[in-house]
């Protein structure tokens, strides 16, 4: 049985994940603006990463008899400087992402919620992932500095990123993540 206080936790956290994609669509329309293609598509990825991690709190929260209850949507960034900006942006808005899963792991504990910590186990994890294919691509793009054939040669090589999660949820997360 789920607490009144992790329903509310985990719509907050549907919203941080709601709100991730939306900065991650953001950022993808930007960088097609700004003619790198291929970052672009990283980013559009990882809209379909954050548009999953939400999906899977929202399904599980209704599994646990919690209703799902939505809300505004914070405006995504803007006004980047740089590729390099963007990407710190990135890492910065991720870091503050563990921030929020692992208070939601801290209250699953503190509740003694076992369904709930085995569930945000997969966060906890895909967080440490995300921190580091970030840090990855700020530190590259810090060695390039301002050479525009080495920024051209990670755009195409970030542009070979394929969203690996399901996209479909009309039948479910669960059924979705089978057939991906
Ligand atoms: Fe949902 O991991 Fe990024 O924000």
């Amino acid at each position: 049985m789920i607490s009144e206080k992790m329903k509310k936790a985990l719509n907050r956290q549907i919203n941080l994940e709601m709100h991730s994609a939306y900065i991650y669509m953001g950022m993808s329309a930007h960088c097609a603006n700004i003619a790198l293609k291929g970052c672009a598509v990283w980013f559009m990825a990882q809209y379909h990463e954050e548009m999953f991690h939400a999906m899977k709190q929202y399904e599980y929260l209704q599994s646990q008899g919690g209703e799902v209850v939505l809300s505004a949507v914070e405006e995504p960034l803007s006004g980047f400087t740089s590729l390099l900006d963007i990407f710190e942006k990135t890492l910065e808005h991720e870091q503050f992402m563990t921030k929020n899963v692992n208070g939601l792991m801290d209250l699953a504990i503190e509740e003694k919620d076992h369904a709930t910590q085995i569930f945000m186990q997969w966060y906890v994890t895909e967080q440490v992932e995300e921190e580091d294919t970030v840090n990855e691509i700020v530190a590259k793009l810090k060695l390039i500095g301002d050479d525009k054939n080495a920024l051209l040669t990670i755009d195409k090589e970030l542009g070979s990123r394929t969203a690996t999660v399901p996209t479909d949820f009309s039948q479910g997360v669960e059924a979705a993540a089978k057939v991906a």
